[in-house]
């Protein structure tokens, strides 16, 4: 803990849960706030699959975000049902939540989040996101009082994650709303999860890039072997899918699809890791794993904190 803080501002530490609808910009938010891509993020919903703890500490508090998979409506899959399951239960047990919506924009998901939302016995801030794209401003004096009408909130903040506009206020007020406590987590550690993780995130962001209209949500990948030779970091990755067809359109004509991939992931692997890496990328069938509990639990999408 800082011990040099001259004007004896009681240090304060808490977890914030960030909920919403898939794609309003929960993990944008989160990765301008740490200044580092913790949360993949893609214009396609439901990026975000498994519960992340994102760090931020500064001389005075330890605000620990959890970025959750956004709340959704679509039915049917042990899948769906275990994201919606997971971003519900962890609104309880915070001292904060934010609730982000995007301007000017309410849909039915946004709806069923903010129930979750209001289950929450924590302070909770409307973040409204996405201003960047309004270009009357007095809209959405409207929209908001239409929304603080219907639910209990403690504030409202505007916000562009992208451009990273007005995020030092949204930063005090949850500031303000933190107990008194001492840092949660070492202050120098950004997220509860292991450099493994953070690849295979990394190897899926570029698929969804990608394939966003081809692929189903499904896709998902794993590490088969992580090998360290020298200064050279050697990977290999399996690639899971559903369906033959599924992985002949990541091949490509080729096999053209699968080396692009793997060259970008590759670049993004050794910016994350800073350290030379050779990857390997397989891709695999496992016929609908997204209804199969025990497929999901083999994947890693059953132990939230751990890979
Ligand atoms: N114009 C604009 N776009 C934004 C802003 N914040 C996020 N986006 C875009 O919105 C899309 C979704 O962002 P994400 O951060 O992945 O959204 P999410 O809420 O984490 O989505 P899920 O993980 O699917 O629940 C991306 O294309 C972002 O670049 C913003 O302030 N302005
Ligand atoms: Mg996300």
């Amino acid at each position: 803990m800082n011990t040099s803080n001259t004007n004896q501002a009681p240090y304060k530490s808490g977890y914030v849960a960030v909920i919403g609808r898939p794609n309003v910009g929960k993990s944008t938010l989160i990765n301008q706030i740490l200044q580092q891509k913790l949360s993949i993020v893609s214009h396609k919903p439901q990026t975000t699959r498994h519960q992340i703890l994102a760090i931020h500490s500064t001389p005075n508090a330890q605000i620990v975000f959890i970025d959750t998979p956004g709340i959704h409506n679509q039915k049917g899959t042990a899948l769906n049902k275990h994201l919606n399951q997971t971003a519900q239960s962890s609104s309880h047990g915070v001292d904060a939540v934010l609730f982000l919506v995007e301007a000017l924009k309410w849909t039915d998901e946004d709806l069923r989040a903010a129930k979750v939302m209001a289950q929450s016995s924590a302070k909770k801030i409307l973040v409204v996101n996405k201003v960047d794209k309004v270009k009357d401003k007095q809209q959405m004096i409207p929209f908001v009082e239409k929304i603080m009408g219907e639910f209990q909130l403690d504030g409202v903040h505007y916000i562009s994650a992208l451009k990273n506009k007005h995020i030092d206020p949204l930063l005090r007020a949850i500031h303000q709303l933190l107990p008194e406590g001492p840092p949660i987590f070492d202050e120098d550690q950004v997220s509860d999860r292991s450099t493994r993780f953070f690849i295979t995130e990394l190897i899926r962001e570029q698929l969804m890039e990608r394939f966003h209209q081809e692929l189903p949500y499904s896709v998902t990948v794993n590490i088969e072997a992580y090998e360290v030779k020298g200064n050279m970091h050697h990977i290999h990755a399996n690639i899971w899918v559903e369906r033959n067809n599924q992985k002949r359109i990541i091949i490509g004509s080729k096999g053209e699809a699968i080396k692009q991939i793997g060259i970008n992931a590759r670049r993004e692997i050794e910016q994350f890791i800073e350290q030379k890496v050779n990857l390997k990328l397989w891709v695999k069938v496992k016929s609908s794993w997204t209804d199969d509990i025990r497929a999901i639990e083999s994947l890693g999408y059953t132990d939230e904190f751990k890979d």
